[in-house]
């Protein structure tokens, strides 16, 4: 049984900078991925809610970090998603500035749920993400997602490929396939979740 009920999970508040947050309590675990990766749709499936965080069929501009409270001392992040082509590119520098900055120097953040959409993984940007975790040394789980578009033996050879190269890196992470649309990895990412959350408890 899980030790949290992620279905009562609600929206706190959102931050277009760091110094807005002011909320310096409890713990944080951060979801971080290009954008259009599935990001507010993992929200919503772990959370089982339809409309808790935003999703969208065309990825936006925003550039807003997205508080939901789990519980009173742990929250989940939806970051900006990085990457979007049409965005101009002094809003592509805010966003990077805005993540780098929330990574580098949020205290209270103790895990990244890292998604990459299992049919494009290992991008430019994915990359950076990858050096600063290893180098803040924040825990990371990997989420290839939307693997529903895949067959089993593709989603087999794509993860194999993901595996080996972030091995390459380091042995810390946690890799999984995840499907929103199929609910496919929502219990692993659960207890990764609990599990997160039980050591800061
Ligand atoms: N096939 C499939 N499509 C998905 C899945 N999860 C999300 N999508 C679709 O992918 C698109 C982007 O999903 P979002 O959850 O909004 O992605 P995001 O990472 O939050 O995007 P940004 O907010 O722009 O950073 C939407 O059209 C979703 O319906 C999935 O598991 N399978
Ligand atoms: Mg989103």
């Amino acid at each position: 049984m899980s030790i949290i009920n992620y279905n009562k999970t609600f929206f706190l508040k959102s931050a277009a900078n760091l110094s807005d947050i002011n909320i310096e309590h409890g713990i944080e675990i951060a979801f971080i991925g290009y954008s259009n990766s599935g990001k507010s749709s993992a929200i919503n499936s772990l959370t089982n809610q339809k409309k808790l965080a935003r999703c969208s069929k065309t990825p936006g501009c925003t550039q807003l970090i997205n508080f939901f409270h789990v519980t009173s001392n742990f929250r989940i992040v939806d970051l900006p998603g990085y990457g979007y082509a049409k965005c101009p590119i002094s809003i592509k520098l805010k966003w990077e500035n805005l993540i780098d900055s929330y990574l580098k120097k949020r205290k209270l953040l103790k895990g990244l749920v890292f998604l990459m959409d299992i049919r494009n993984p290992l991008k430019v940007y994915d990359q950076n993400i990858i050096n600063i975790a290893l180098d803040q040394n924040i825990p990371t789980f990997i989420l290839l997602t939307k693997c529903d578009k895949l067959t089993l033996s593709q989603q087999k050879i794509q993860f194999q490929i993901v595996y080996k190269k972030l091995k390459f890196f380091s042995k810390e992470f946690n890799i999984e396939l995840f499907s929103s649309f199929k609910k496919i990895g929502i219990k692993k990412l659960q207890s990764q979740l609990n599990t997160w959350y039980k050591e800061y408890r």
